[in-house]
Order: structure tokens, then C-alpha cells, then sequence
């Protein structure tokens, strides 16, 4: 049977990374089938494309996963495929969340043939040889201990993802009207994959917006070493062979929750030469400690993912996240810093003790701290979360089911000091603050110490994280954006430039030999 895993896009911006739900579950097929993934992120297709590809390749089996934000979105597309006779199975956190809903058991539409609910890694086998028997079941669930809690797979042994071999030409990141003079200029740039590795699952916080504790459980589970190592290793190992760049997403919730593991992770990284530039989620509170940090910069990290959601004390324990506390932001930070290491920071606007002039406050508090990449949401009850129950108890749900009208932005109810709108506006202007010519110009000089490469991937990814809010996707907008940002863009063009000039004359005009991507990968 050939199978096709779909993710549908957002229908805002493009995902920087493949999903891992679609290449683990590929690497889950049992043998004998075939399976083609299409994340709708990277290659765009309505419902009809879709249908046609489906058809023409003779899919007999269509998976479809999607968060909350996207399920809309899904369940056209499933109807479609569903209409045209091709059966559809569906998983992830938001089906997780609301099985009813795509069985049509909520007194709505039936999108789904099947759900596979919670971890599928051992169900999807189990699906796959039903579907291909023509027997798929409506519900497939994890098994259950003696207590009735599901039962989690272990991720030992974990299963090989043939990333050395698979074809990732969807996910390139460098844009295509670029990728032949990037090429040509040597350098590895024609193609930048970020890919997406768990080293393990849960998290015991709870914070009351969040549905990983509900979804992963409490305890954590943990890859050996060895495994993540060997994974880094192949990938590596594809990038020096096609010069191209590669960096990893390490996709736990928080690559430091266990903070021995995490050191002896990132030692081992170290002692195998395993170091390709990363980007990880930490929260503040783990990264008060200065040997993590030397071995984060070490290994490779570049960029941390820091769900700082606040400044405000008085919010973060409303949500149950008063373990990261606002009035450390800054030393962490630089902490990073003076490492070369910068972060993404994750806010979140809208909690009840939010008023106007919150994204004001923000944006003067980020400006203080050294330069990173602020990216600004809103509080949103996700299905089957602390947060989502409280406010459907005190009444204060205006779309009790804002995924199916979802509308980027709008929040589902109004926090207790702002209305919806006033909410929105503040998204906004925070966005805009924080991504204007002026500011990137400033993050950039703030700098000026750092080698050339960290001011130039900061300027770069300033460029990329804007297009969250702003939507960037035509040729046309970046030329403009570059345009708007020229001071900044000349200044680092005319640096690379007489670099490059000084180092041919040095080697006798002969042309410097191009530097494997992989002496690249390993750190500089
Ligand atoms: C990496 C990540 C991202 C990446 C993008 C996703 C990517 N390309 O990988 C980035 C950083 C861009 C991102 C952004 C956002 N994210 Co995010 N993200 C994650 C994260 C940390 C890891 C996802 C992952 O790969 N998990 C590991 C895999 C193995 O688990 P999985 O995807 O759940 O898949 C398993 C099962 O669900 C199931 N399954 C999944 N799909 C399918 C499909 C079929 C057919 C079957 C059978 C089974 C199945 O099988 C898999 C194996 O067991 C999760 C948290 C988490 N731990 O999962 C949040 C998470 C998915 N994100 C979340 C959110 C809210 C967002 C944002 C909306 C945040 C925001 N405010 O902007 C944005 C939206 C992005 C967008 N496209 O619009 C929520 C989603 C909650 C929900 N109910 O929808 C999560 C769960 C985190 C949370 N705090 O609750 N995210
Ligand atoms: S927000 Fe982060 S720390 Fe809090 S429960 Fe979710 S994954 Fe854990």
C-alpha cells in the first residue's frame, strides 16, 4: 500500500523545519509499504491538488496530523480526500484533545476515518496493517498499565530516521532565487536544513497553558546517548557529502530538564565530534548554570529557545510558571551572550494581569538585555488544559471553539484588563517594535564585538523570525525587507567582501579552498 503523510500549513507563514511526526512514523512503516510525506508548510497544495496527487499516485492511506491552530485546515483537506474515496486516519495533540470531533461523535461533520490518539508509535504499525487489510478501527489508543494511565513508548531503542538519504529538498531554507548564486559562491549556502531530533519526552511543570504535561506525562522519557549521537552523526555526515549546512532543532520542551543527563548529552556530543550548530528549548531557570552554558557553546548551540511568556511576576503565577522568574531574564542572557550565544524569546500576551502598554513595557525591558529574537503570542486555552477549564467555568470562553473559525491573532477570550482587540493591537505593536529597520540596525551594532558570522546570523534570522507576524513569502517582500534594512545588510556585505579580498591576497591571490561544511558544522 503507499501512504501519504500530510501536514497541513498554517495559512501565515511557512515552518522553518519539517515535522517529526511524519518522518518518525515513515521510519514506523512495517516493510512493504511505501510512504510519501507533503508537508503543506514547504509545498503549498489546496484540497483539490491534494485529491489529484493522491490519486495519481494511488495513495490507499492518507495521515494527517495537526495542532489545534491547523485543524481547520485539516479537516477540509480530509474531507476532500474522504469525498474522493481515499480513507483518512488522524493523529496529534489537537485530535488527542478532541477524538470526538473528527469522528463526528460532537453532533458535527465526521472528518476521519480513524484517530490515533496520544503517542502513536506502536499503534501506527497496528494502523497501517488494518488499513491494508481494509479493516481499519475507528480508535487507536496507547495500551494501559494497571493503574489505567497509558503506556508511553520507552525511545529505547529508538527508531532510525534514514536522514542521510531522505529527500529533504522541500525543506531547503535558502530561498530559491538565491540557491544557484549561493551555490557558486562556494561556502556550502546553496542549501540550509534545519531538522528536527528529540532526545527525549514529558515534562513535569504544568504550566497551565500547555498541553505537553497532559499529552508526554510528567516523567521524562530519555534516547540513550548513543542514539541521538549516532542520528547528529549521519547528518553530518550528508552535509559534508552534498556541502551543504545543516543545524538540529533538539524538540524537547526542555533539552535540560534533567540537568546530569543534559551535561553528559552534550559531553558526549563533544567526545564523538558530534557538533553541528543547534538551537534547543531551556527554560531560564536551568540555564543559572555556568558549566551547562560552557558545554551549550561547546557543542554547537547557537540559539535557546527561552519560554519567557512575561515580565510580569504577577502573571507568571497565574499560569503556573513562577519557577522562571522575569527578574533573571536579563543575567541569563547574558550569560548566553558573553558565550555567543543568543536566544529566541517567547512571550505571551494577554494574561489576566495585562493592560494596555504592555508590549511598551516589554519591548523597553527586551531592548535592555543583548539582542535575540522576541517573537510575541497570546494566551490561548488549548483544548484539555488547565487554563482552557477555567476559563470555560467562569464563563469566560467568547469561542469556545476558536480552532474552527480560527483567526491569527484574536484571542478566545478576554483577559481581565484588556479587551480582545486592544490585546491584538498590543501583539502588534510589540512585532513591530521589535522587527523595524531601526531596531535590527541596533541589535546588530549592539554587537559589534561578536565575530562577523553571529552578527550576520543574527541579521539573517531577525529577517526569517519577522516573517512570523509580517507575511514574507514572495520574492518581492524579501527584496523589499533587504531594501528597508540596507544600512545593516551593506555594512556585513562590505565586511564579508574585504575579508574574503584579505585573505586571497594573503594566500597569493589564489582563491582560499573552500571550507567543507562540515569544518563549518563543527563550530568556529
Ligand atoms: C517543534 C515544535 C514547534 C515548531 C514547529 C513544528 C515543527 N516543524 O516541528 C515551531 C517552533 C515552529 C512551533 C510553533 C508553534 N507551536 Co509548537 N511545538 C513543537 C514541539 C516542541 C515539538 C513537536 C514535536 O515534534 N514533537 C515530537 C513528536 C514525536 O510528537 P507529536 O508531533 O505529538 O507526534 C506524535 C503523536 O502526536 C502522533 N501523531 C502526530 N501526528 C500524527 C498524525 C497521524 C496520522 C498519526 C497516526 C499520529 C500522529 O504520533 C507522533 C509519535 O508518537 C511541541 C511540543 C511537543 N513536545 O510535542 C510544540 C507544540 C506542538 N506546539 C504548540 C503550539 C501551540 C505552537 C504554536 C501555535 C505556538 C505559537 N503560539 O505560535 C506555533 C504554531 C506553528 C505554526 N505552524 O503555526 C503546541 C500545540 C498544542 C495544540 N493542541 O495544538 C505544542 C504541543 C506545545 C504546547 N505548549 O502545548 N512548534
Ligand atoms: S510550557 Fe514548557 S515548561 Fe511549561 S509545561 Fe509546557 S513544556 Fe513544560
Amino acid at each position: 500500500m503507499k501512504i501519504l503523510l500530510y501536514n497541513p500549513d498554517n495559512g501565515v507563514t511557512r515552518n522553518f523545519m519539517p515535522h517529526l511526526w511524519m518522518f518518525l512514523l515513515q521510519a514506523l512503516t512495517p516493510a512493504g509499504h511505501e510512504v510519501v510525506l507533503i508537508d503543506g508548510n514547504a509545498r503549498a497544495m489546496d484540497e483539490e491538488e491534494l485529491v489529484s496527487f493522491a490519486r495519481e499516485q494511488g495513495i490507499g492511506l492518507v495521515g494527517i496530523g495537526a495542532m489545534t491552530r491547523m485543524i481547520a485546515r485539516a479537516y477540509r483537506f480530509a474531507d476532500a480526500l474522504r469525498a474522493a474515496g481515499i480513507p483518512v486516519v488522524m493523529g496529534g495533540p489537537h485530535v488527542t484533545e478532541c477524538p470526538d470531533e473528527a469522528l463526528g461523535r460532537d453532533g458535527g461533520p465526521r472528518h476521519a476515518d480513524a484517530i490515533a490518539l496520544g503517542e502513536a508509535d506502536e499503534t501506527w504499525p497496528l494502523i497501517v496493517e488494518d488499513a491494508a487489510r481494509g479493516q481499519l478501527k475507528e480508535v487507536y489508543e496507547p495500551g494501559r498499565d494497571a493503574k489505567g494511565n497509558d503506556i508511553k513508548p520507552s525511545l529505547q531503542p529508538y527508531p532510525t530516521i534514514p536522514w542521510e538519504t531522505l529527500d529533504l529538498d522541500q525543506f531547503n531554507l535558502v530561498p530559491g532565487f538565491l540557491r544557484s548564486m549561493l551555490s557558486r559562491a562556494g561556502g556550502g549556502w546553496g542549501q540550509f536544513h534545519v531538522v528536527p531530533i528529540e532526545t527525549g519526552r514529558g515534562c513535569p511543570y504544568g504550566c497551565e497553558f500547555c498541553t505537553v504535561t497532559g499529552f508526554f506525562g510528567d516523567s521524562i522519557r530519555f534516547r540513550t546517548n548513543e542514539s541521538v549521537i549516532e542520528e547528529i552523526l549521519r547528518l553530518k555526515e550528508r552535509a559534508r557529502r552534498e556541502r551543504g549546512q545543516v543545524a538540529v532543532f533538539f524538540i524537547d520542551d526542555n533539552l535540560a530538564i534533567n540537568v546530569k543527563r543534559v551535561k553528559s548529552l552534550l559531553r558526549d556530543i563533544i567526545a564523538a565530534g558530534a557538533q553541528v550548530p543547534w538551537v534547543a528549548q531551556i527554560s531560564a531557570n536551568l540555564l543559572r548554570d555556568e558549566e551547562l552554558c560552557d558545554l551549550i557553546a561547546a557543542s554547537g548551540g547557537k540559539w535557546v529557545f527561552i519560554g519567557m511568556e512575561s515580565i510580569d511576576p504577577a502573571n507568571m503565577a497565574d499560569v503556573n510558571k513562577n519557577f522562571s522568574k522575569p527578574g533573571e531574564y536579563k543575567a541569563v542572557l547574558e550569560r548566553l551572550a558573553a558565550r555567543n550565544i543568543y536566544a529566541i524569546t517567547s512571550f505571551i500576551f494577554g494574561m489576566d494581569n495585562d493592560e494596555v502598554g504592555v508590549a511598551d513595557r516589554t519591548v523597553r525591558e527586551i531592548e535592555s538585555w543583548p539582542p535575540g529574537l522576541p517573537v510575541f503570542g497570546q494566551l490561548t486555552p488549548f483544548p484539555a488544559t488547565p487554563l482552557y477549564d477555567r476559563l470555560e467555568k467562569a464563563g469566560r470562553l467568547a469561542r469556545p471553539k476558536h480552532w474552527l473559525d480560527f483567526a491569527p491573532f484574536v484571542m478566545a477570550h478576554a483577559p481581565l484588563k484588556m479587551t480582545i482587540e486592544e490585546a491584538r493591537q498590543e501583539t502588534r505593536r510589540a512585532w513591530e517594535a521589535s522587527y523595524s529597520p531601526e531596531r535590527n540596525a541596533e541589535a546588530v551594532r549592539s554587537i559589534a564585538h561578536a565575530p562577523f558570522q553571529y552578527r550576520a546570523g543574527l541579521l539573517i534570522a531577525r529577517f526569517f523570525f519577522r516573517g512570523i507576524y509580517f507575511p514574507q513569502m514572495s520574492r518581492a517582500a524579501w527584496l523589499k525587507l533587504i531594501a528597508a534594512n540596507r544600512g545593516p545588510v551593506l555594512g556585513l556585505v562590505r565586511e564579508a567582501l574585504s575579508k574574503g579580498w584579505r585573505a586571497s591576497r594573503k594566500k597569493g591571490a589564489t582563491p582560499a579552498p573552500e571550507r567543507p561544511a562540515a569544518d563549518l558544522a563543527a563550530g568556529d
